[in-house]
């Protein structure tokens, strides 16, 4: 594939305002290297190197300084910032989303949707930047006023992704900024390259308008990475997504240090099927959540729960519907599924298959591993579906693939409680025409997941709702409502215009 944005082929040196925050020590020997793969084609496409604990240092001590100055900026100049940065992903949309698709493997329009996040969530924060509210209370005391107001954290980790290597990162990145952090951002290390475009991209904005270089760092690499930013006491939050065994150890490594955190982790998101569903309605919802991003969403459908007078008919419209599938190049768009991100992902999805049929699943529409031409970097495989049981262990985790499960249900009741009884709380969805049946799915006796829909499917979420889950999906929440809350430190303060003192609860303390 050709050059497609000006990537700078050297890592940035010291002193450059590019917001590409790279050093490296010029008398090391052995450098390390992250090798970027495109699974379309199994081409390498770029090597960059590895942040070293001095880097990452430095990367901090960079964005501490550059904290103490942006905080000084006025909140809607700092949105002001963050509008140009929209532009510019408006202007390098098709760059980026094709980048996107071609270093992960998610479908063209795909690529670009997650570009138009970006820019939506720009627009978002340049908003939010005039709106960061506090509240004012009535105070129990005489010629007296209370308040309170949020003042910016610091240092903001953000661990991200591959499945969406860049629109997670500026949910975080842009709210962070308008509410007066830093950031510093450790992106996958299965996609660096993405991550170093949108930083190219940014960069023109920041040198533009004099903004403190270290507003925006990034630090490459895998766990170690990761952990850095998790022991150290410099990040104030560490906003974290990806597996729940990785965010286990950033929760408990953080918590060990009474940080923040913020964490978008598994999710294994089921769609009711009621007998008043719209089929025209779920099929292509269900459908889409299963094999969109090769099922590599965190909030892919996973399971189906379909009401048994009605199973046959969904069973016969959904092979109908997965007949239709075509599977092949992400960058051209007349494919429906891309590849998965790598090798070792297809293992995953083999040994699930396995765990299906030892467990006496029945396949309704056949898995595989497809080769040939088109295919030569073995990432591909087929989008299928198994009769299964939800008590499964196989179908209580999370496999990052297009694997979907079809589970039957005779009562709403028993459907809400398969819906529910899994370890993971991220996203959920109900199809039907009855509104008893849909608004006890939203009541307290419904769903238990962070995002809970009626007749849309579970993957999709808008940026201008709160993203995120509940239990082994983590808690935190991303993006729109009111998550900017989670950027910054909330402070009650009480004014005394008086001229006596007044003590709480009526206490009198003569002197
Ligand atoms: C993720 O998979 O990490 O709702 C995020 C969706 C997207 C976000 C997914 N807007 O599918």
């Amino acid at each position: 594939m050709q050059s497609i944005l000006p990537l700078p082929t050297q890592p940035v040196k010291p002193g450059t305002s590019t917001g590409l925050h790279f050093w490296h020590d010029e008398t090391r020997k052995n450098l390390n290297v992250l090798d970027s793969y495109s699974p379309a084609d199994g081409q390498l496409i770029a090597r960059v190197h590895v942040s070293t604990r001095s880097d990452y240092d430095k990367v901090v001590e960079t964005a501490q300084a550059a904290f103490a100055e942006w905080r000084l900026v006025p909140a809607p100049r700092r949105g002001e910032i963050v509008r140009q940065m929209g532009e510019q992903f408006r202007r390098y949309k098709r760059e980026l989303g094709t980048l996107v698709s071609y270093e992960m493997g998610k479908s063209l329009q795909e690529g670009l949707g997650e570009v138009q996040e970006i820019i939506d969530i720009c627009d978002f924060g340049v908003g939010q930047s005039r709106q960061l509210y506090g509240l004012t209370m009535q105070s129990e005391r005489p010629a007296h006023r209370m308040l309170e107001q949020w003042h910016p954290l610091g240092v903001i980790g953000i661990i991200s992704a591959f499945n969406f290597p860049v629109a997670v990162w500026s949910w975080n990145a842009m709210i962070a900024w308008v509410c007066g952090n830093v950031c510093v951002w450790k992106p996958s290390e299965k996609t660096p390259l993405t991550a170093l475009a949108c930083q190219q991209i940014i960069g023109d904005v920041l040198r533009n308008n004099d903004v403190p270089e270290g507003v925006s760092c990034l630090i490459t690499g895998g766990g170690e990475a990761g952990e850095w930013l998790a022991r150290d006491p410099r990040i104030a939050l560490v906003s974290a997504t990806g597996s729940t065994r990785m965010g286990k150890s950033v929760a408990e490594t953080v918590a060990g240090r009474l940080g923040k955190t913020l964490l978008e982790l598994g999710g294994n998101n089921a769609i009711i099927v009621s007998e008043h569903a719209d089929l025209d309605l779920a099929i292509p919802a269900i459908v889409f959540g299963a094999v969109g991003t090769a099922g590599q969403r965190c909030t892919t459908t996973r399971r189906i729960i379909v009401q048994e007078s009605i199973y046959g008919d969904v069973k016969n419209r959904l092979k109908k519907a997965y007949a239709q599938l075509r599977i092949g190049s992400p960058l051209d768009e007349t494919y429906h599924v891309g590849p998965l991100i790598d090798r070792a992902a297809v293992t995953s999805y083999q040994q699930t298959v396995q765990e299906i049929r030892e467990l006496g699943g029945q396949f309704l529409i056949e898995p595989g591993i497809l080769d040939g031409l088109g295919f030569e970097s073995g990432c591909y495989v087929r989008p299928c579906i198994a009769e299964a049981k939800n008590e499964w262990p196989v179908v209580q985790r999370e496999t990052f693939a297009p694997i979907l499960y079809l589970l039957k249900y005779s009562t709403l009741e028993d459907a809400i409680r398969q819906q529910n009884a899994v370890p993971q709380g991220l996203s959920s969805a109900i199809f039907t025409l009855n509104i008893r049946e849909a608004e006890r799915f939203l009541s307290t006796i419904g769903s238990d997941c962070g995002i809970a829909n009626v007749n849309i499917g579970t993957s999709g979420a808008e940026i201008g709702g709160a993203f995120g889950g509940e239990k082994e999906t983590g808690g935190g929440r991303e993006s729109g409502s009111d998550a900017w809350k989670a950027y910054m430190r909330r402070q009650t303060n009480t004014i005394n215009y008086g001229t006596t003192m007044p003590l709480d609860q009526g206490i009198t303390f003569e002197l």
